[in-house]
């Protein structure tokens, strides 16, 4: 499995027909390999799990506000995902790339934190 875009192998067939026969690294058919080819490079990011921790303190309410506001749940949502943070100790808030994970737990404590709530909020690199 490769998702790599290679225009390198772009010319549509292992034979172009070209003198001596297409080789690899043959991007224009002509038989030569340009000095100015660019071989573009793509990797799927790695995704970040943001998880939400149960305490005794933190409104049941806030949480859920916070699972609006920050991971744009439903009101319906965000109730059954603290619910179940609640009773498991735990729970999935999204999954998002590092940038967007970090931001969202930073948004999640700063909030917590300027209420004086113990809410806690982590996040975790999926496999
Ligand atoms: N356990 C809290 C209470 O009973 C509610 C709560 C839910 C707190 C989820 C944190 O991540 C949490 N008020």
């Amino acid at each position: 499995m490769s998702s790599d875009f290679d225009p390198v192998r772009m010319n549509g067939s292992s034979n172009s027909g070209s003198p001596g026969g297409s080789q690899p690294g043959d991007g224009d058919g002509t038989g030569f390999d340009l000095a100015t080819e660019t071989r573009i490079k793509t990797k799927k990011p790695s995704l970040y799990r943001v998880l939400l921790l149960n305490d005794d303190y933190t409104p049941m309410e806030f949480v859920v506000f916070i699972l609006e506001r920050f991971f744009n749940r439903s009101r319906e949502q965000a109730t059954r995902i603290m619910l179940h943070v609640h009773q498991k100790g735990v729970g999935l808030c999204g999954v998002y790339t590092y940038e967007v994970a970090e931001t969202k737990v930073a948004q999640v404590l700063d909030l917590a934190r300027r209420h004086e709530h113990p809410l806690q909020c982590v996040m975790e690199k999926e496999d």
